[in-house]
């Protein structure tokens, strides 16, 4: 274990020395004030970085809690300071109730099925792998759940397996599945719906860097009055994953699903690119399980995610099953 102490003058200082010498992954175990100057215990040891937490290590200015872990997870410095800034004004002692106060400012959240079912149906877009189809299914199972009427819709004809990975889902949660190769054959699926249907329709990934894949996604959005929602994986780069949402918020997409947050260890890139897409916060992928794996967004969750340990994946702690990823595949209504 690489246990190290660092002192100087200021908070900020002892930082910025623990940063230079042991790096961006360091991990706070201490901190205390030794005369005039602030003494730092960190560690680069992977069990004692599992061991702590960043909301734990105490008798730190909250302020300095909240700078260190969005530098953590690498949230560009502006918004950084915004947040900081923000959860300064706000006068509270605890770094979790004052950055969900400045993030439930910053960033506006608007869950997919608050209590009501969307008007519209909900068209999930992405790139390829981005938990699309997964999503699909925690969203039925949770219309199942509330006993709305649901049906499953799959535009993705072109990934082998992709109609009987929504089929096999909506067999399990015994909800009707379509598939439609173009806007014809989704009205057509969407006009087959029982009225007040909550209806979720799958997308094949797309490629935002050609306007042909989002002025497809557009288009089929359009023939069936959509709304279209950003599915995006956490954890990706955070220059990449803001210009990806910039081009996915030009196509058409204001809400943002962000996926794999269990998985993910820097939750930067979803910040960044809720920022950049000007998009409201809308769920948080926690878990591969369908019954359990969506979350609707919540600033004091997301808080909490921010300031925990480094090297604990975000969404952990969900248990629990109904029902699997599919492994073998079934048909879909045609
Ligand atoms: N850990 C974790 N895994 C997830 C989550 N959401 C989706 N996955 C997994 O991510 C993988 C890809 O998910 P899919 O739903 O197939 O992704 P997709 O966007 O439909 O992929 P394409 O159809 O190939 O574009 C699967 O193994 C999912 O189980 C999540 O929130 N957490
Ligand atoms: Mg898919």
């Amino acid at each position: 274990m690489r246990l190290r102490s660092f002192n100087a003058p200021t908070m900020t200082e002892a930082m910025a020395l623990v940063k230079a010498e042991l790096g961006p992954d360091a991990v706070i175990l201490a901190t205390e004030q030794v005369g005039k100057a602030v003494k730092v215990t960190a560690a680069l040891d992977r069990d004692a970085i599992l061991g702590v937490s960043l909301a734990d290590s105490t008798p730190i200015d909250p302020l300095d809690a909240i700078a260190r872990a969005l530098d953590f997870h690498r949230v560009p410095a502006p918004l950084a300071d915004r947040l900081i800034q923000m959860s300064g004004s706000y006068l509270l002692e605890c770094p979790r109730q004052a950055l969900a106060a400045a993030l439930r400012s910053r960033f506006p959240i608007q869950p997919l099925t608050d209590r009501q079912k969307p008007p519209r149906p909900i068209m999930l877009v992405g790139l390829p792998g981005a938990g699309k189809t997964a999503t699909l299914a925690k969203l039925i199972a949770r219309a199942r759940l509330r006993d709305w009427p649901a049906i499953a819709i799959t535009c993705d004809l072109v990934k082998a397996g992709a109609v009987e990975q929504v089929g096999t889902y909506a067999k399990a949660l015994q909800v009707p599945a379509y598939r439609a190769k173009d806007a014809e054959m989704l009205r057509r699926a969407v006009a087959q719906a029982p009225v007040d249907s909550f209806i979720v329709i799958d997308t094949v990934g797309s490629n935002p860097l050609d306007s042909g894949d989002l002025e497809h996604l557009a288009g089929l959005a359009e023939s069936v009055r959509a709304e279209m929602v950003l599915v995006m994986a956490t954890g990706g780069c955070v220059a990449e994953s803001a210009e990806l949402a910039q081009l996915y918020a030009e196509g058409g997409v204001n809400r943002l699903i962000a996926t794999r947050i269990d998985a993910a260890r820097r939750l930067g890139g979803i910040l960044s690119a809720c920022e950049a897409g000007r998009f409201t916060f809308a769920e948080f992928g926690v878990s591969p399980e369908i019954a359990n794996g969506l979350e609707a967004v919540a600033a004091d969750r997301l808080a909490a995610w921010l300031l925990r340990s480094t090297l604990e994946p975000a969404g952990q702690g969900a248990t629990g099953m109904v029902v699997s990823p599919p492994r073998q595949a079934t048909g879909t209504h045609s």
